[in-house]
């Protein structure tokens, strides 16, 4: 039996029309991440940084998940115990398309963290300084429940304690750019993980990985998962 962490990035959800952020004209090609992905930029500007976010939680709401997500879902199905997903996404898109053992690292767009009673929930539509608090009725304190520069991912206990135990971990779409997901690879590696790179390309940290797939999400992640579900995927090394 395995246990198989998978740790996705941008890279999965761009076929389904989300932009990543460090590939050619992505995100950060047209934002400046100190002015929109930092606790600093939103205390400067929070109308601007409030409006990044309904911007990309608009379009996020007009996407759909693609055959990557797909895919992990139906390996979770297979294998149910033994599939931890972690996503540095804030879409939606891996639970849509079915995915449940799913950890959000940075965060969701549809979340908005009220930093008065400390409470998140669910939010759908914009968010601007006048918005109130489900939970405390409070207003001005509404800030989307993503993780910025400088600020703590969530749930790194449960995170690396599954990479130290995983026999196989696999990296979709990202990357590796950003701490600690960057440190992922080794973790699970020095604990005699195999570790696979699944990526448009090689990223800068494709040497780190026992085996490497290169090509589309779409193509290359369903493939991948049909090899491992037909037991095609080399055993523990
Ligand atoms: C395809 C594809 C296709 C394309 N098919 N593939 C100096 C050195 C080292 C570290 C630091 C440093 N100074 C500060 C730090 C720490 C900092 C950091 O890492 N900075 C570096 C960038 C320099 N990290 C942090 O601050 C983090 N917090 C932290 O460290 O806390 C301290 C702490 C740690 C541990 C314990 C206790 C305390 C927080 C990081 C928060 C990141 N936030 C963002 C924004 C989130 C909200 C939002 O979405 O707006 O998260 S930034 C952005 O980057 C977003 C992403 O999740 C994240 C990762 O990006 P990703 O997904 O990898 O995208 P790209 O564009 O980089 O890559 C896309 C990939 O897809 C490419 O490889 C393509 O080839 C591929 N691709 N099309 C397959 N069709």
């Amino acid at each position: 039996m395995d246990r198989i962490v998978i740790l996705t990035g941008s890279g999965i959800s761009a076929e389904s029309g989300i932009s990543t952020f460090r590939d050619k004209g992505g995100i950060w090609a047209q934002y400046d991440v100190r002015d929109v992905a930092t606790p600093e930029g939103f205390a400067r500007n929070p109308a601007m940084v409030l409006e990044f976010y309904n911007m990309r939680r608009r379009l996020h709401q007009t996407v759909a998940p693609n055959a990557a997500h797909a895919a992990l879902a139906k390996l979770e199905a297979a294998h149910p115990s033994e599939v931890l997903l972690v996503t540095q996404n804030v879409d939606a898109l891996h639970e849509r398309a079915g995915s449940r053992n799913l950890i959000h690292m940075h965060g969701e767009v549809f979340k908005a963290w009220c930093t008065s009673c400390d409470v998140r929930s669910d939010w759908v539509d914009d968010l601007s300084a006048e918005s109130q608090c489900p939970a405390c009725s409070g207003t001005g304190r509404m800030r989307p429940d993503v993780v910025w520069f400088g600020e703590t991912p969530y749930q790194l206990d449960p995170i690396i304690a599954a990479l130290r135990a995983a026999t196989l971990f696999i990296s979709i779409g990202t990357s590796g750019t950003v701490y600690p997901a960057s440190q992922f690879v080794d973790l699970a590696g020095r604990s005699g993980a195999r570790t696979v790179e699944l990526n448009l390309e090689p990223t800068s940290g494709a040497a780190k990985f026992s085996h490497t797939r290169h090509g589309p999400a779409t193509e290359i992640v369903p493939a991948f998962v049909d090899e491992f579900l037909n037991g095609g995927f080399p055993g523990r090394s």
